[in-house]
This record gives structure tokens, C-alpha cells and sequence, in this order.
């Protein structure tokens, strides 16, 4: 089934995609999105109603042709150690091999990181035995940088179990910091050569202002929430990330991959929708912003759409915020 792109237009309306992580692979773009499931069970804060099942992936040749479906490339069938909730993939390519890296749960209703791969783009991708050593959360995204190391970022609050890890084990009933205490951070761990397991021990990313103090966990408008996703322009790592419950699409800038990264400002104001999530790629030239909202369902929560849209850079290397109701 095919569509042409259009900026800030759904891409697909035949099936609901969401959490899209965008690439250029073999000169095309390539979007791993979630792809939300038209159902109508009760919302709670943990997201039990995104309870999605299995990954397509689209693909475009250019930002005005038609979208391809390439239709189902994984289901948690074929995922040995998950049962549930397929929430947001990435995907990678080192090794003439195509990584998708995905969350689910397990066998114990632990969120972890799974990996499963490829020869093509487009998949099919055959999951891994188990997912990766040490992993655990959700929102996976993985930068292969100039010099051929690879990093993964993951972290989301509330359904995502962030705060459940903060001792270094998993506690069901951890809460996370005091408004007045500085905010969780992300996840960040090197991957492997072989890019199925990590080479350290994840590490949490630290997040500052312009000052070079923690962003607190009171502060809704920069603290990070979910989605991170790590970009690299004129030689500095740009950090972006979901601040959840103001709904924002906030970024911050390090010299290294690790951080800290200095909080710089917003991107996207909120969308139609609770969530919003995104990633940031260059195409011919140009930057693109890929995000989801609710449009296409009327403005329900579960059932989100993808869309892309141009970003601008500043001289100084700000990016433009967007205004989500001007788009
Ligand atoms: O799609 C399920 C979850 O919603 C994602 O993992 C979060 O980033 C949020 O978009």
C-alpha cells in the first residue's frame, strides 16, 4: 500500500505507526516505528494499553515519493524471550548487517532490550535467543559514530521502569527522585563489536543547564522523560529526548557521546496526543524531524500516526523550535 510523503502529513493511514527512529540506508530513508494496535482497552500510567504485537517497516526514496510498507519484519512470537508490549525499535547498520534493537517485556514483566537482524533494511529480522546481557527499560537508540563505536541510549520513566533501576537491580515499588533532587537521566552503554551485547556496564547520562547544575526532577519543561535519541552535527553529540508529562521534545549538546549534555532548549512543542517521540536524521542535505500524534484517531492516546517535518539550525548550532499548531 502507498502513499506520497508530504511534510507534517500522516505517512501511512493504513495502519497506526508511532515512535519512529529514521535512517538513511542504501541512499533511501528507512523509519522503524511502532506500530499501535486499533483496540480499546483502559488506559493506565504504566501504557499497558500500548500493547503492540510486531514491527513493519516503511521506507521512502525520497521526501516527496510514495511510502512503502514492507509490511510485518518481527512479532513477539518469534521473540524466544518476550511476551508483551513491543514498544519503541531502532535500527542499525554495522558489519553488512541491519540490527533492529526493540523493548519488550519479559517471561517476569521486565522491560529489556532485544536485538534482531538482518541482511536488508526492510527485514525480516530474526530476534536472538535472548535479549542483550544487562539491558533493561525501553526507547533504544543506537549512533554508530565516524569512528565506527557504537552507543546505545535507552530510558523511559513511569511504564518504561527507569526509576525501578536506580539501585542496580530491579525494585517493583521504587518511586524516583524528589522534585528537589536532580532528574534520572538516560542510559548509555558501548556496544560490541559484534553490536548483540554491551562492552561496559550501562552508565546513567547526566544532564545539566547552562550553569553546569543537574537538571532537577521537578523540572517538567527539561528533565528528561522517554525517547532519547542522539544525533551528531558539526562535531558536537546532540541529545533529544521526550519530557513526558509537559510533552515537549527537549535537546541537549556534549563534546562526547557519554555526556554530560547541557540542556539547550525545545524542538517540538506538544502534539495531539499524550506522547511524543521522534528522531532527527540528514537527507540530501537537509535535517528532517520524524515525530507522531494522535491526529489520524481523533486524538486517542495508543493509536498514533507518523509524520516528518524540515529542523533548522541556528549559526551558533540552537535548533529552531518548531510549533507543533504552525506545522
Ligand atoms: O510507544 C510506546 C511508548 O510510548 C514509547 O516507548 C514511548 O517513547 C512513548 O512514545
Amino acid at each position: 500500500m502507498t502513499k506520497k510523503a508530504k511534510q507534517n502529513e500522516v505517512l501511512v493511514n493504513h495502519i497506526y505507526t508511532a515512535d519512529p527512529s529514521a535512517h538513511v540506508f542504501e541512499g533511501k530513508l528507512y523509519i522503524y516505528p511502532s506500530h499501535d494496535l486499533d483496540h480499546d482497552e483502559p488506559v493506565n500510567d504504566d501504557g499497558n494499553h500500548y500493547s503492540m504485537e510486531d514491527y513493519h517497516v516503511l521506507s521512502m526514496d525520497d521526501v516527496d515519493s510514495p511510502v512503502v510498507d514492507h509490511g510485518q519484519v518481527l512479532h513477539v512470537k518469534d521473540v524466544p524471550w518476550a511476551t508483551k508490549q513491543m514498544w519503541a525499535p531502532d535500527a542499525a547498520f554495522k558489519n553488512d548487517t541491519y540490527y533492529l534493537y526493540f523493548p519488550a517485556k519479559d517471561k517476569d514483566g521486565i522491560f529489556r532490550i532485544g536485538v534482531a537482524t538482518s541482511k536488508s533494511p526492510a527485514g525480516p529480522f530474526k530476534a536472538e535467543e535472548n535479549y542483550i546481557p544487562g539491558s533493561y527499560t525501553i526507547d533504544p537508540a543506537v549512533l554508530v559514530d565516524e569512528d565506527n563505536r557504537a552507543y546505545m541510549y535507552i530510558g523511559g520513566l513511569w511504564g518504561g521502569q527507569l526509576e525501578k533501576w536506580q539501585t542496580g537491580t530491579f525494585k517493583e515499588d521504587a518511586e524516583g527522585p524528589a522534585p528537589d533532587q536532580p532528574a534520572l537521566g538516560p542510559i548509555v552503554a558501548e556496544m560490541s563489536d559484534d553490536m548483540l551485547t554491551f562492552k561496559e556496564d550501562p552508565q546513567e547520562i547526566k544532564i545539566v543547564d547552562e550553569d553546569g547544575n543537574p537538571i532537577l526532577a521537578g523540572d517538567e519543561e527539561r528533565r528528561f522523560f522517554e525517547g532519547p535519541w542522539v544525533h551528531k552535527y558539526n562535531g558536537l553529540y546532540y541529545l533529544s529526548y521526550s519530557t513526558g508529562t509537559t510533552h515537549l521534545i527537549a535537546y541537549a549538546v556534549s563534546k562526547d557521546p557519554m555526556g554530560p549534555f547541557t540542556h539547550k532548549g525545545t524542538i517540538l512543542t506538544p502534539v495531539e496526543g499524550w506522547t511524543t517521540h521522534h528522531s532527527i536524521v540528514e537527507f540530501e542535505g537537509k535535517w528532517y524531524l520524524f515525530y507522531h500524534d494522535a491526529s489520524l484517531s481523533g486524538g486517542v492516546d495508543h493509536k498514533r500516526s507518523v509524520k516528518f517535518t524540515e529542523i533548522k539550525y541556528n549559526e551558533d548550532g540552537t535548533i529552531q523550535t518548531l510549533d507543533y499548531d504552525k506545522l
